[in-house]
């Protein structure tokens, strides 16, 4: 087996790897944490499956930071096929980027691959494969930067990580979406509003569904911190604390206002900080119910003493769409200066159901990048003719939502964001970060199908 080691640890960063450890507070001699990629065998209903993981030497999924660390990595791929691993929120040099054929070459079968950065932004954030469809035979799991804030807080922290799970592989999922659909609407007419396309069979929260669901000792009374992680490849949920209140926090990682939820929407690849307090004497389930579906997956969180009972799978009727609107009502708690932009850079959102073709035409243009000049301030403007959302991904940035459906707004600060079914959304950034970075919607399938562009800064990539 040819071994080749890429080393991104010189070159595009502009920063020397003692630097940044230096910064980290870490010695030049420490030595990067491992995260290996292999497969592995989980339980859905009984059944078992093998799936993906990417997991440390101790059999932890994924990776978490405190603030300030270096994120240093050395990344191992077991797999007998190609790799690359994407830190989904994190605004690295755009070579450690883990995008194959935009940030570098992907990570060879049996190969490896280096990565040091200064781990920033904060929060809440995540890692997947942005190989082929391998997101779907789960390759992804949590990348949490914890905030000085939450550390000195003391709150217990509780992941939710959720994937939507098929029995089909996805080369066929696909397959059978891109195959001639007779009772579709007309090619470039979609008629009514399609939510989903894939009939996954399981939804996932911490690989486990309601059958036997992930149970978390918590203390009564005690506020707990959920970071809620939307891991799926093309489900939307409505997240459900039933008849309790929380306290939304922090969304794709970034601080809001705190705002009091008994649901939260949560977009392919979005992610939600909300604290919770959960009362002795019941446990407390956090639900994720799947838009369209009549079906929810969770994990529960269990006061000492308190007894569980089965919750179904199935829910009474169908959830209904994921909406933006709360979104209206995020306010960051750190926005973006107030200031014109330089450049608007119209983002079209296209597709046909026949032939499952999905575009985003930029400028007018299918295969145009966006294009930045590094200090100006950008917006995206995005507008979805179709009838199915998009969770439109930027790599590398952090961006705020500034106008919904032609009203202005300070809107929340993200990474992604859902542009609905005939809906304008204008999301405003700093181009501070020089480079060529993938662009998408983060529906897998519509990513593959066509909705992929990059954004290149102008004499630069
Ligand atoms: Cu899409």
């Amino acid at each position: 087996m040819t071994v080749t080691r890429r080393s991104l640890l010189v070159g595009g960063a502009g920063l020397a790897a003692g630097a940044i450890l230096a910064r980290a507070g870490r010695a030049e001699a420490a030595s990067p944490t491992t995260l290996t990629i292999d497969t592995r065998q989980i339980d859905v209903n009984g059944k078992p499956a093998t799936r993906y993981r990417v997991f440390q030497p101790d059999g932890t999924m994924g990776l978490t930071l405190n603030e300030g660390d270096a994120f240093f990595v050395h990344l191992e791929n077991k797999l007998d096929v190609p790799t690359d691993v994407h830190w989904h929120g994190m605004t690295e040099p755009w070579r450690q980027d883990g995008v194959p054929y935009v940030s570098g070459d992907p990570v060879p079968a049996g190969g490896t691959a280096d990565y040091l950065f200064p781990a920033t932004p904060t929060g809440t954030r995540w890692m997947h494969s942005h190989f082929g469809l391998q997101e779907q035979n789960l390759l992804a799991a949590p990348l949490i930067i914890r905030e000085t804030a939450a550390i000195e807080s003391g709150l217990q922290e509780v992941v939710m990580f959720l994937e939507d799970f098929s029995w089909t592989p996805p080369e066929e999922i696909f397959a059978n979406l891109r195959a001639a659909k007779p009772d579709m609407a007309p090619e470039g007419d979609n008629k009514g509003l399609d939510l989903d396309d894939v009939i996954y069979d399981a939804f996932l929260a911490n690989e486990r569904t309601l059958e036997d669901p992930d149970i978390v000792d918590v203390e009564a009374n005690a506020e707990v911190r959920l970071r809620i992680i939307n891991a799926s490849t093309s489900s939307n949920f409505w997240i459900n604390l039933g008849d309790h209140q929380g306290t939304l926090v922090a969304v794709d990682g970034n601080p809001v206002e705190p705002l009091r939820v008994r649901r939260v929407p949560l977009a392919v690849a979005q992610r939600a900080d909300v604290l919770v307090r959960v009362p002795g004497g019941a446990p407390l389930p956090v639900l994720a119910l799947a838009e369209g579906r009549a079906m929810q997956t969770g994990v529960i969180l269990r006061p000492a003493g308190a007894e569980v009972s089965k919750i179904p799978t199935r829910t009474g009727a169908e959830t209904p769409r994921v909406t933006l609107e709360q979104e209206l009502n995020l306010v960051p708690k750190v926005p973006l200066s107030r200031k014109p932009a330089d450049r608007v850079v119209p983002v079209d959102l296209t597709g046909k159901m026949m032939g499952y073709i999905w575009n985003m035409p930029i400028h007018g243009l299918v295969g145009m990048p966006a294009q930045a000049a590094r200090g100006e301030r950008v917006e995206l403007a995005f507008e979805n003719t179709t009838g199915m959302s998009h969770p439109m991904h930027l790599h590398g940035h952090v961006f705020q939502v500034v106008e919904i459906d032609g009203k202005r707004i300070n809107g929340a600060i993200r990474d992604t964001i859902l542009v609905t079914p005939k809906t304008k959304v204008t999301v405003a950034f700093e181009a501070d970060n020089p480079g060529l970075w993938a662009f998408h919607c983060h529906n897998l399938y519509h990513m593959a199908a066509g909705m992929f562009s990059t954004l290149a800064y102008r004499g630069f990539a």
